[in-house]
């Protein structure tokens, strides 16, 4: 069944949207690394190769349907931060704006009866909570240490052991 018209357009907006979000990551990452936190910097890094594997995920669905790939602009994202919490405040509110697009491209998915999308979407349905609540549970964190040196380094070294998605896992 080939993808209608609209939702290759939204589908390739979402894969913006994906590549956006890897993009800030990325710059977020570097911030980190300048700021001598490098397990905060490898948490943005593997969150970067996350978003990429979202965008490609949302590319090899609209190939193997015979869409259209559009690629567009990616916007230069925000580069300066004041603090580790306020990364991840502005991570939450990213995903939070990711989610409700998400959301709005699965009801149009819904709406043109357009099935194997919405199986797609599902999966992305999921990982939004699972982003949601790993960084709810970062900013709880970073608010309970505060200024504290010593903590904030032990959150560094714990942020440093993700391991990427799939990684120790057996075929
Ligand atoms: Fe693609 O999940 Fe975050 O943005």
């Amino acid at each position: 069944m080939a993808v209608k018209p609209k939702l290759v357009s939204a589908i390739n907006d979402q894969i913006q949207a994906e590549f956006q979000s890897a993009y800030q990551y990325l710059a977020m990452a570097a911030w980190f690394e300048e700021n001598n936190l490098q397990g905060f910097a490898h948490w943005m890094r593997l969150q970067w190769q996350e978003e990429t594997n979202h965008a490609m995920k949302l590319y090899t669905h609209l190939m193997a349907r015979g869409g259209t790939v559009a690629l567009q602009a990616i916007k230069a994202p925000a580069k300066s931060f004041s603090s580790a919490l306020q990364v991840f405040e502005q991570v939450r509110k990213h995903e939070l704006a990711i989610t409700e697009r998400i959301n709005v491209l699965y009801e149009l998915a819904v709406k043109e009866k357009d099935l194997p999308l919405q199986i797609v979407l599902q999966w992305f349905i999921n990982e939004q909570v699972e982003e949601e609540a790993v960084v709810e549970g970062i900013i709880d964190r970073l608010k309970l240490i505060g200024a504290d040196g010593p903590s904030i380094y032990l959150l560094d070294r714990q942020l440093g052991a993700r391991q990427a998605e799939g990684a120790g896992e057996t075929a």
